[in-house]
């Protein structure tokens, strides 16, 4: 302890067991662990130091940034041997340069602090998620997520032009230059994005900016089917000049969990459907009429029975209605009871053969789960979740978990999908990663990690084994 208060200063660690106790636990409350201490260190250098020191003595580090990831990536194991690493003290903006469309953050930043900072020079920082008030920079791009307007802008992987690392034995790595091109060998600091901490410590990053958004139309649409939204997705990219930003699911029952259980949540539509997009075309140009595109898209898409109802938002006040449904389904899951998640991702051609599918498989053989299909079919990506059906038992349903999701996951690569969209593996997904991944790719990723962290403190058991 007298080495880590000499390297991280008064008040960098915590030995209160209070204080240390809300890093402990995962934001989805899957995993409960146990910490040496909490390191709070305010500069790269003494992130350096610290994790030398914990390499030379073999102690497993656990960064952790504001804790919202879904598969347990910055909890500690249970041992009581491990460091948690926050990186909340590192949150500055170090640089924005609106010419260049790029920005210089450190790790801890809130992400809807980096959107402030994009919108104060007149640029769009796009990535945006339902915890951007709470969730970290270094979580974002150590999960690589995702969100609402990866169709139009790329996961966090496809906006960062460098980033800066502190790696296990605390030698610093940084390519922090705002390059749009620089062929020059391997692109090591890609390894690092979606690494989730297993290869060292991201502590600032240069992210790519984009035009300010000065006019959006937002719409929503019942569909006919799964199949329709994906044609619809289709003729709006047409017609919009690629400009659509979210093209989001929601299924019936997302709107009756929301109706529900969320204050101020209606049905926008006068009668019930069963399947639902809320779809967004943005331009930075203000003059652009993009209500009328959406308008016209939609109409054609009517008549060629796609479309079977729909409302244009006419207001800020009645887009953001829009939004509160699809971004508070997960909210609406959680109150009304247990649920288990997939974070599946498909090539949007098979998204309506995998829903008949799996839909079916869960109809014939989990009486006590209802179906909870929503998210980004944009991007082929579903959270194809179920809840516990009202009345059921909790335990049982739940004991259930492993049996389930190994068959929708099973039917998930039959079709040449992904058994992890955007919520990463943590420690959550260890074996899946180990049943769905081909031999070459392990050996391949256990090769990079053994380089990256020959004595495997870096976050140890997740992503791999340790
Ligand atoms: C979302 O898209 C998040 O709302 C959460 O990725 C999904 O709770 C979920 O399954
Ligand atoms: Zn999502």
């Amino acid at each position: 302890m007298t080495a880590l208060n000499d390297i991280l200063g008064s008040g960098g660690v915590l030995t209160d067991a209070a204080e240390i106790e809300p890093y402990l636990t995962d934001h989805r409350h899957l995993y409960h662990g146990r910490a040496l201490t909490v390191a709070l260190p305010r500069s790269v250098d003494q992130i350096s130091r610290l994790l030398a020191y914990c390499n030379d003595n073999r102690i497993g580090v656990v960064p952790h940034g504001g804790n919202t990831g879904y598969c347990g990536g910055a909890t500690p194991d249970e041992s009581g041997q491990q460091i948690v690493l926050s990186l909340k003290r590192l949150n500055r903006i170090r640089n924005v340069d609106p010419l260049n469309y790029s920005l210089i953050v450190e790790a801890g930043c809130i992400l809807a602090d980096v959107q402030r900072a994009a919108d104060e020079a007149d640029r769009l920082f796009p990535l945006s998620l339902g915890s951007e008030g709470t969730c970290q920079i270094g979580g974002n791009l150590s999960t690589n997520a995702g969100g609402t307007s990866v169709l139009r802008y790329g996961m966090m992987r496809e906006l960062v032009l460098g980033l800066e690392v502190v790696l296990a034995d605390g030698r610093v790595l940084s390519t922090l230059g705002a390059l749009r091109k620089d062929n020059t060998g391997y692109d090591i600091k890609s390894l690092f994005l979606g690494a989730e901490g297993t290869l060292g410590v991201i502590t600032a990053a240069t992210l790519k900016l984009f035009s300010k958004v000065r006019t959006a139309a937002t719409a929503f649409v019942a569909v006919q089917s799964v199949q329709a939204a994906v044609e619809l997705l289709a003729r709006l990219r047409e017609a919009s000049g690629d400009r659509v930003s979210s093209f989001e699911l929601i299924p019936r029952i997302g709107i009756e969990l929301t109706t529900r259980h969320i204050p101020g949540v209606r049905d926008p539509l006068k009668q019930p459907y069963e399947w639902h997009v809320l779809c967004e075309v943005t331009s930075s140009r203000a003059a652009d009429r993009l209500d009328d595109v959406l308008t016209e898209s939609l109409a054609t898409a009517f008549e060629a029975n796609l479309v079977l109802d729909a409302v244009v938002a006419q207001s800020d006040r009645e887009r953001e209605a829009l939004w509160k449904i699809r971004e508070t389904i997960p909210e609406a899951q959680r109150i009304d009871g247990a649920s288990l998640k997939h974070d599946i991702s498909l090539p949007v051609t098979s998204l309506a053969p995998f829903v008949t599918k799996a839909g079916d498989w869960i109809r014939d053989n989990v009486p006590d789960g209802q179906l909870v299909a929503y998210g980004h079919v944009g991007d082929g990506n579903l959270h194809f979740n179920l809840n516990q059906v009202a009345g059921t038992s909790r335990d049982v349903f739940l004991a259930r978990e492993g049996s389930i999701k190994r068959a929708i996951h099973d039917i998930v690569r039959d079709f040449g999908g992904s058994f992890s969209a955007e919520h990463g593996i943590g420690r959550l997904k260890v074996g899946e990663l180990e049943r769905y991944a081909s031999p070459v790719e392990l050996d391949l990723m256990r090769a990079v990690k053994r380089t990256f962290d020959p004595n495997g403190i870096l976050n140890p058991g997740k992503v791999l084994r340790s």
